[in-house]
């Protein structure tokens, strides 16, 4: 179900019970500002998930209230999950839905890294 992404941070969403530690992941990646963890329904070969530590709703909500640091950390984090899959050479897309319209569905800010195969032109 797409979420309203101007509603306040709701910390039962499942990437926050994840980064809790209440829900299982198959992380790829750990710092002080990311955890990355495949998807549970991979729509590429490869399929990876990037989420900021901090309770941020969505990109929109993050680039208000994301501290520099926060911010810096995130977009290098992501950087560094690509390398270290491998994916620089071949390629691979980052992806953020915000709000209904993208039809983002979990209310956690999350990059989607899809690679693994062509993956053809950009969808509107
Ligand atoms: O994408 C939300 C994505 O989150 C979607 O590709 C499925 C994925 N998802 C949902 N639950 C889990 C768990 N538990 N582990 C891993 N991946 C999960 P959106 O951009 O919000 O449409």
């Amino acid at each position: 179900m797409p979420i309203d992404a101007t509603l306040p941070y709701d910390d039962s969403n499942i990437f926050a019970r994840i980064l809790r530690g209440e829900l299982p992941a198959k992380t790829v990646y750990d710092d002080e500002y990311a955890l990355a963890f495949h998807d549970i329904n991979p729509q590429a070969p490869l399929h990876i998930l990037v989420i900021p530590k901090g309770a941020y709703v969505s990109w929109d909500d993050f680039s208000e209230r994301g501290s520099d640091a926060e911010i810096a950390g995130f977009v290098r984090a992501v950087g560094r999950v690509a390398r270290d899959q491998g994916l620089v050479a071949p390629g691979y897309r980052l992806l953020a839905n915000v709000g209904p319209d993208s039809h983002q569905e979990v209310p956690h800010l999350h990059v989607h890294i899809f690679a693994g195969r062509p993956l053809g032109p950009m969808l509107a």
